[in-house]
Parts: C-alpha cells; sequence; structure tokens
C-alpha cells in the first residue's frame, strides 16, 4: 500500500507560542519546489544550509535552516523540507504564509503521521504510539510509548498473526482432500497450536491491559445515598477541596472529576449526586447523571455510611446499578462507629471499611485499587495500549474460542478455519492491516496539528 496523495501538506511542527526555534514542515511533491521559491537554492537532501527565507513579494521574513529529506528517506515517505526559523507567531506565519502562497495546503491534525502510515514506514500502533509518547504524564507511560514506537507491540501482534496464518493453511489443505477422513480432533498439531494461540493472546492481553491503564487510566465511580461522604472521599483520595462538603443531603448535583496517581497508577476518580428519589429537579437530573456514569466507568465504588442499615442500603444501592458492573463496597464513617479500618465482607462481598474524614483506612482502599486494576507497581508494560487494540484482542480471542468450541462439538474443521480467518482480520486491525478510512480518520484526527 502506497499512498496516491499528490497535495503538499505544511504546517508548525513546534508549539504554537514563543521559543527560540520554531518548524515549519512541507511534506509532499512540492516540497523541494517550495522550498527553493522560498530560499531561492535548489537544496541538496540532508543538508543543513543556513539562508534566507522570503515570502511571495521577495521581502526577507527570517533567516533560519533549511532542510531537504528526499523521499522516500523522510518521516512520512514522502519530499520533506524543514524550514527552521525563530520561534515567533509572527515569524511562523510568514513563513507559513510563503509556503502556502507556493503551493502547499495546511495539513489536517495527523496528517503527517498518516501519510507516514499510508507509506508503511509506521504500522497503525506505531503511529499511535507517537501520540501517547507526546502526551504521556509519567516515565513509565513515556518508556511504555517507546518500546510501542519501536514496533515492540507490533512485533508480538505480527508473530501471532504469523501462527494464526499457519494453522489457517494447515486447516484449509486438510480441507481440500475431502475424500480423506480427516480426524480434526485427534490431529494434535491442530490442538497444539491453538493452546498456543490462545496463551498467547491472553499474555499480550495482560501486556496490554497494563499498558493501557498506563496510558490513559481507569475511571472510578463514587455512588451512594447522600451524606453517605462521597465528596468527602474524592477530596481525601485527591488530596484537594474541590467538591462541597456539608451535612445536608443533597449537596453535590453535578458530575465532579479529579486525576490522581497511586503509586503511579493514573486514575479518574468521580462524584456524584447522592441516589434517592429526588423531588426537585436538578437534583433529579443528578441522579441521571450519576447512574449514567455508571456505564463509562471502570469500577465503582458503592459508598455507605456505616451509621445506616448497611445491608438494605448495599441492596437498594445494588439494585440500581446496571447489570456487569464491578464495584467495591466501601463502608464510610468508622471513626463515628469505634471501628477499626480494615476489609471485611459484606452480603459474600469484599468490603473496606474506612474513614474519609480522617484519612484512616484511605491505604486499605488504595491497595485494593491497585490490585482490582492489575496494576503491578515499578512495572512499565512492554507497550503502549489504547482501549481499541483491548477490544480487538478481545474479539480476535473470542473468535479463536468459537473456533475451538466447532471444532470440539462439530468436528467442523471449516468452520475453524473461517474463526481463524476473523480472528486473524481483528488482530490485524491493531497494525492497520486491516482498516477502513473511518478508523483512520477518527485515529488521526485525534493527534496534533503538525504531527
Ligand atoms: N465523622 C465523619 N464524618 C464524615 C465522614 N465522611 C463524611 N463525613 C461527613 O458527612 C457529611 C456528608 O459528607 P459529604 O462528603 O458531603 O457526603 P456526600 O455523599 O458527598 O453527600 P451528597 O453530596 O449530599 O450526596 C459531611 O458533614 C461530612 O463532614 C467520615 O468519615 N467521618
Ligand atoms: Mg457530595
Amino acid at each position: 500500500m502506497v499512498s496516491d496523495n499528490k497535495d503538499t501538506i505544511v504546517a508548525q511542527a513546534t508549539p504554537p507560542g514563543r521559543g527560540g526555534v520554531g518548524i515549519i514542515r512541507v511534506s509532499g511533491p512540492l516540497a523541494s519546489k517550495i522550498a527553493e521559491t522560498i530560499t531561492g537554492k535548489k537544496l541538496k537532501p540532508r543538508f543543513a544550509d543556513y539562508l534566507a527565507f522570503k515570502n511571495q513579494n521577495q521581502e526577507i521574513v527570517d533567516y533560519g535552516i533549511a532542510i531537504f529529506f528526499k523521499s522516500p528517506h523522510s518521516f512520512t515517505g514522502e519530499d520533506v523540507v524543514e524550514l527552521q526559523g525563530h520561534g515567533g507567531p509572527m515569524v511562523m506565519d510568514a513563513i507559513m504564509q510563503a509556503c502556502l502562497f507556493a503551493g502547499a495546503r495546511v495539513a489536517r491534525p495527523g496528517e503527517f503521521s498518516q501519510q507516514a502510515f499510508l507509506n508503511n514506514k509506521l504500522d497503525l500502533s506505531q503511529a499511535e504510539a507517537i501520540a501517547d509518547l507526546i502526551n504521556a504524564s509519567t516515565q513509565a507511560a513515556a518508556n511504555s510509548a517507546l518500546h510501542s514506537l519501536q514496533g515492540e507491540f507490533s512485533k508480538k501482534i505480527n508473530q501471532l498473526l504469523q501462527q494464526m496464518i499457519h494453522l489457517r493453511m494447515y486447516v484449509e489443505s486438510a480441507l481440500d482432500f475431502p475424500e480423506e477422513e480427516i480426524d480434526f480432533l485427534a490431529d494434535d498439531q491442530i490442538t497444539q497450536q491453538l493452546d498456543n494461540i490462545k496463551n498467547e493472546l491472553k499474555n499480550i492481553f495482560q501486556t496490554a491491559k497494563q499498558g493501557r491503564l498506563l496510558n490513559e487510566g481507569m475511571t472510578l465511580l463514587i455512588l451512594g445515598k447522600p451524606n453517605a461522604g462521597k465528596s468527602s472521599l474524592l477530596n481525601a483520595l485527591s488530596e484537594t477541596d474541590s467538591a462541597i462538603v456539608t451535612d445536608i443531603a443533597g449537596t453535590t448535583r453535578d458530575i465532579l472529576r479529579e486525576s490522581i496517581q497511586i503509586d503511579g497508577m493514573p486514575l479518574h476518580i468521580v462524584d456524584t449526586a447522592g441516589l434517592r428519589d429526588a423531588t426537585d429537579a436538578v437534583e433529579q437530573e443528578g441522579v441521571r447523571r450519576a447512574l449514567l456514569q455508571a456505564e463509562k466507568a471502570d469500577h465503582i465504588i458503592l459508598l455507605i455510611d456505616e451509621q445506616d442499615q448497611v445491608e438494605r442500603t448495599l441492596q437498594e444501592l445494588e439494585s440500581r446499578l446496571p447489570a456487569n458492573n464491578q464495584y467495591t463496597v466501601v463502608l464510610n464513617k468508622c471513626d463515628l462507629v469505634n471501628k477499626t479500618p480494615s476489609e471485611l465482607q459484606i452480603n459474600n462481598h469484599q468490603a473496606i471499611r474506612l474513614s474519609a474524614h480522617t484519612g484512616q483506612g484511605l491505604a486499605i482502599l488504595k491497595n485494593h485499587l491497585k490490585k482490582i486494576m492489575g496494576f503491578q507497581e515499578g512495572a512499565e508494560s512492554q507497550f503502549m495500549a489504547r482501549r481499541r487494540h483491548l477490544d480487538a484482542l478481545q474479539r480476535s480471542s473470542e473468535c479463536v474460542q468459537r473456533g475451538e468450541q466447532q471444532l470440539k462439538v462439530n468436528q467442523a474443521g471449516e468452520l475453524l478455519a473461517e474463526e481463524l480467518r476473523l480472528a486473524q482480520e481483528s488482530l490485524g486491525e491493531i497494525t492497520g492491516e486491516f482498516h477502513n478510512d473511518d478508523l483512520l480518520g477518527k485515529i488521526f484526527s485525534e493527534f496534533c496539528i503538525g504531527k
């Protein structure tokens, strides 16, 4: 796949604002011609020339360095020119204008990376790793993104794809000789290879999960009745006083968010309106929004005031939750009932007793959260991952499992081959081997301009 893009695009590669140096990057068939128009010199590839940059009226707008990267030896795989001028907004704007006048058009967000992908310079997960590296806010996240950029994630995916293709071909070639009675089940080769594929999918999923955790962080939603201490817990965990806390039931109505880190694990905490059958329209809306958040959360804390009837309150809260939500019960205000912070069981569900007010037991909760999120302290993931990757791995894994069932239950080799083909397609979405334009548009539009 080689891009047939005929446009020449231009954007500022350095962040907007003032700096020592600002870089305008041009990519496409006209790049070297545009550089010649602006600098008055035909550039030699990979040579840094110090030159005057002129606009369309032949006025000098800046002095700087111009470098020409000849196709295919450039980031995008096309002809690329970098004009490195002084990093001021007026200077950058003047050089941009000169490029536009000479025939370039303004690049869309992520378009340079998209070109690199279309010209096989990077695969999709590597292109995403660039954005993740730029956006990384912890060292561990940056290291993981770098591993992905170096192709470690893609390598694992490609190895697994090869295994799938191999097994598929093996099954399909056996199907080509229908006159021979084939006993797929008795064939050790097939079961052995299927087991290997399943194990490898599981391993990659685990690593990717840690990668996604470092990259995006998990969302933790706090739900409970009014006055249970939800806002107090948000404040305690985030060590801020961003949420208003009062003893008036129904204080919080809006959704409040704080992002924190627990030993390097990024976590987005969401505080909500207390759940009750409110009569006030504003509060009703708050309750509606709170429950809506449950659909998006990775995990939920059901917060209960220990002075309330705990079991009954828990049942009531559970009945309001959408199905399939993962939750932890937290009993708050242990200081008021004179109990020590601890882990315990309520209605066969894991629970933690603490006090958001005094901070006792918060450490138990934090450890618990690390455990359920699958976070390993100090361990950086081998690669960066996004939810999209986890979804693709999940779908691929489901296909393999269905294929195995077809084999075991129905002895249907052709259905196994078909499921393997689908598994392969899902996996290929990660590196972009299989993609559609919608997916590309969505991924690259989230990049910053000039990348
Ligand atoms: N003693 C004690 N008081 C607490 C504790 N947690 C919260 N409170 C008090 O309980 C009251 C309600 O706390 P909030 O954090 O506002 O409760 P909420 O669940 O956010 O309430 P709504 O926003 O109304 O739904 C406040 O007076 C808090 O000071 C605790 O652990 N111990
Ligand atoms: Mg509140």
